[in-house]
């Protein structure tokens, strides 16, 4: 068994590497983001609560998104390991998972870091919200969702290179060119 976790920035290509990734790896995917976003679009009132913080370019409560991932973590991990998009990101949710996967026998193997400079990271998800129209992706709602990662996400990074656990990528480039890096980086 294998579990990933894809970290970086906002736009730093978490989801677009993660489907690559499990397209090759066979692995189970969740992508909080894209699941926050389907309770939104549901219009149910857990969704309009998750549109107040995500619109406003804020996380979610910690203990919302680890109650939705301990609902699917039997699911997850039930065929070769899993790809976590998203998740963690904050030391709250690192520590609930370590706890959840430990009393399962099992562990993230390795935290790829996408690395992007902040101007690129602006940059793909003006271009994103031009055509999605997705609520957070306007310029002031954008910088502070890169403030939020620097002060509240980033910091995470630290348990995972104590453990070995960190794989540093650049994450700047084409699409193709940076899943070339990952695959050559785990030796896929
Ligand atoms: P996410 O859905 O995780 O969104 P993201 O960080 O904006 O995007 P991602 O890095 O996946 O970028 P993508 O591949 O799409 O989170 C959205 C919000 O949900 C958060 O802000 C938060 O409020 C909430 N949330 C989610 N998880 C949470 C958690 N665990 N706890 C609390 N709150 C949580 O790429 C972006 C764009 O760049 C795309 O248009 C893509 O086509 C383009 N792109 C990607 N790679 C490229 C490349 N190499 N070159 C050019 N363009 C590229």
């Amino acid at each position: 068994m294998i579990n990933l976790v894809i970290f970086g920035g906002p736009g730093s290509g978490k989801g677009t590497q993660s489907d690559l990734l499990i397209k090759r790896l066979g692995l189970s995917h969740l992508s909080t983001g894209e699941l926050l976003r389907a309770e939104i679009a549901s219009g149910s009132a857990l969704g309009k609560l998750v549109d107040s913080y995500i619109s406003k370019g804020n996380l979610v409560p910690d203990a919302l998104i680890i109650n939705i991932l301990d609902n699917k973590i039997d699911t997850l991990l039930e065929g070769k390991g899993m790809i976590l998009d998203g998740f963690p990101r904050t030391v709250e949710q690192a520590n609930a998972l370590r706890e959840m996967l430990a009393r399962r026998s099992t562990e993230v193997n390795f935290l790829i870091d996408l690395d992007v400079p902040r101007e690129i990271l602006i940059d793909r998800l003006l271009k994103r919200g031009q055509m999605s129209g997705r609520s957070d992706d306007n310029l002031e709602t954008i910088q502070h969702r890169l403030e939020v990662y620097t002060k509240q996400t980033a910091p995470l990074l630290e348990l995972y290179k104590r453990k070995n656990k960190y794989l540093h990528i650049d994450g700047s480039g084409s699409i193709e060119e940076i899943y070339q890096r990952i695959v050559s980086h785990l030796a896929l």
